[in-house]
Order: structure tokens, then sequence, then C-alpha cells
């Protein structure tokens, strides 16, 4: 599954004016952003470029999905020639399951809402995990109702204020441990000011099969960047304390560098490729699953912001294979092969007369 090694990654390369599919950068760039200017989601946006980029995705072969919210209009900021489905408030998870189920070679990035995906959308989302439906599902996670105006939301942390200095008396969802439960098995936390940490932990849940779920704090400018919010960006860069140094090599890269045994760990994903964790003061092995759990409770207990690789397993089948789907997309199979002859119909009557 992953395992243990005595190197480390490759020396940093300078950035590349072409991928390896030959496009440049501005290929996969969308829309101008219509955001505040500020907004944490512009910054995710920027990380979702890059990653995409550098992995070299074809973007005819990349299905974007969002609800409503802010960060569901992101999806129009990247990726200007890609598929894309806008759709209503918490039910890009279903759509997911069903763009899969089309296409099972579209590669879904998801981005959504802590309002979109824990409030309205939460019953979508938690069977989306428990299909383990192929996705990166981005959480864009700001602690407020952005698009409307501020309002607290499911993912607001208890005792923190909002603009007008109302306190937050519920306790909030915690979206990885949630994913944990629910059989995700890549979960990450991250922080949108936190590039060099986000960029690869995209890159990982791009490696992954199945879903992949991003927590990213992601401060709403307008709304919540107050003191006394939890999710503000002064919080946000005082508390951040990542869990290691994260890295990714792809499949066709090697590692070519030593380092000291028991520094680093390497998680190995499903096509090849490896995200390589560098000790920064922390035990935690995101191989786990009970060591992140536990994690996870600390983190709420002791309030502390830790950000990271939280939970990877290669873990369980995703969607097309449990459901034994043949190998050629449903969207593209000829009707001959998707509707039983009429001889078929014709006995199946026969049987019901
Ligand atoms: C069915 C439905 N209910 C309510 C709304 C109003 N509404 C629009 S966006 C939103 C919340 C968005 O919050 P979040 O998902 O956190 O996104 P953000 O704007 O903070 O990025 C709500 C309640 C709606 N559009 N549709
Ligand atoms: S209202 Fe908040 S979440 Fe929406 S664009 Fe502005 S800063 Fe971003
Ligand atoms: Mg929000």
């Amino acid at each position: 599954m992953s395992d243990d090694t005595h190197t480390a990654p490759a020396p940093k390369k300078k950035a590349l004016a072409q991928n390896r599919l030959n496009l440049e950068l501005k290929v996969y760039k969308g829309a101008d952003s219509t955001l505040c200017n500020g907004c944490g989601h512009d910054s995710i946006t920027g990380a979702i470029i890059k990653a995409l980029f550098e992995r070299d995705v074809p973007p005819h072969m990349v299905a974007k999905l969002s609800g409503i919210g802010c960060s569901s209009k992101t999806t129009a900021y990247f990726l200007g020639r890609s598929h894309g489905f806008n759709s209503v408030h918490g039910r890009m998870a279903a759509i997911a399951a069903g763009v899969h189920a089309a296409n099972r070679r579209l590669v879904n990035v998801g981005v959504s809402g802590d309002g979109d995906t824990a409030s309205i959308g939460l019953g979508n989302f938690l069977h989306m995990m428990r299909r383990n439906v192929p996705i990166v599902y981005i959480v864009e996670n700001n602690g407020c109702y952005g698009l409307t105006k501020g309002q607290f939301s499911a993912t607001a942390d208890k005792g923190s204020a909002n603009k007008g200095g109302t306190v937050n008396p519920t306790d909030p969802i915690d979206i990885c441990a949630l994913a944990i439960e629910m059989g995700c098995t890549y979960v990450a936390r991250s922080f949108s000011g936190d590039q060099k940490q986000l960029v690869p932990l995209l890159k990982g849940a791009l490696a992954h099969r199945g879903a992949a779920v991003l927590d990213v704090v992601s401060p709403c400018v307008t709304f919540n960047n107050h003191e006394g919010s939890t999710k503000s960006y002064p919080y946000a860069k005082e508390k951040e304390d990542p869990l290691h140094e994260i890295g990714f090599v792809p499949y066709y890269e090697e590692i070519a560098v030593d380092y000291d045994p028991g520094t680093t760990t390497q998680v190995a994903l499903h096509d090849g490729s490896r995200i390589t964790l560098k000790k920064l003061g922390h035990e935690h092995d995101p191989r786990e699953r009970s060591g992140a759990m536990r994690l996870l409770e600390r983190a709420v207990k002791e309030q502390l912001f830790l950000t990271g690789l939280i939970y990877h397993d290669k873990g369980i089948a995703p969607l097309d294979e449990q459901l034994r789907l043949v190998d050629e997309p449903l969207a593209t199979l000829p009707a001959s092969r998707i509707r039983p002859p009429d001889s078929v119909l014709a006995e199946v009557m026969s049987r019901l007369a």
C-alpha cells in the first residue's frame, strides 16, 4: 500500500512554459474573477490551475462541478475549455455521481462551499463519499454564507463571532472527520494562503482513485475577516500548523536525493505517483485511520489549525468498479449496446401478459 524509504523529493525545478501535453498555463485559466479583491477562493483557483497544468490533465477530459455560493462560482475562473455543470445549491455531489456513471473517463473537479456542502448538501455529500464517487472535492471553507452576506455556516466554530459581534453557540461540523467516518480515503485540510502545501495536496488528489476531499480554509474578506473570527486571514496565518512538509512526485519521476531515515514518509498513490511527507515536529501518520480521527478530535479540543494530509488509504473500489460498468463510457456506447433488442422486450412483455 505505502512505504517508508530512504530518499527524498528531487530538487525543485524551474516553472515549465509548457507541460507534457505541450500546453501553456494560460490554457488552464478561465474567465476573470468577479469575487471581492482578496477573497481566499481566488487563491484556491490559482492552486487548482497550477495543479491541473503540472499534472498534465487534458482540459477536455475534465468535468468542473459546483453548487451555489461565491465558492461555486469559481469553476468559471479555471479551465475555460472543459465540461462544466454549475448545479443547484448543495447538489454537486449527486451530479458528480451521474457524470461519473455516464463517462467514467472524465476527471471530476468539484468546488463547493461550507454552506453548500455542510448544510443544504450534507446528505448528498455523505452518500457521495460512502459510494466512493471519483472526484477531487474542494470545500472552500470560510465559515459563513459569503454570497448571502455572511451568516454563520455549519462549519463556523463555536464561540467565534460574526461581523455584527454575535457569538456562534453551536458546535461545528468537521468536514474532514465526517469524510473519514463515511469511508473517504483521501482527506486533507489546508489554507488558501498556503499554496506550497495546497498544490501538492491537489496533485495527490488528482492521482487518487475515488473521492478525495480537501477542506480548505478560505477567508471571506468582506464578511468574516474580523477579530473574533476563526476563519480570518490573521487567525489562519497565526494558527496554521502544518503536520508535514509535503511534496508530490509524479509516477514518471525518480526520487533522487538522500535524506535521514525516519524523517520522511512516502505515500504511494494509485497511478504510481507518490506523496512525500517530511516531518515538522508532529508524529502524525496519515495511513492510520484511528490516528487521523484522534488528531482531528485533539484539533477541536485544543483549537488547533493542523493542516496537511490527514488520511490516506488506497482502500475501497470506486463507484464504477462497484457497479461493474463496462470499460467504454456509457455516454459513448452505441444505442445497440445500451438498449435491449426488441425481441428481448417482447419476451419480457409476453411473460407479464
Ligand atoms: C435552495 C437554495 N437555498 C438557499 C439559497 C441561498 N444561498 C445562496 S448561496 C448560499 C450559501 C453559500 O454559502 P457557501 O456554500 O459557504 O459559499 P460561499 O458564498 O461562502 O463561498 C445560500 C444559502 C439558494 N441559492 N438556493
Ligand atoms: S463575499 Fe466573501 S466569499 Fe464572497 S467573494 Fe466576497 S470575500 Fe469572497
Ligand atoms: Mg462559505
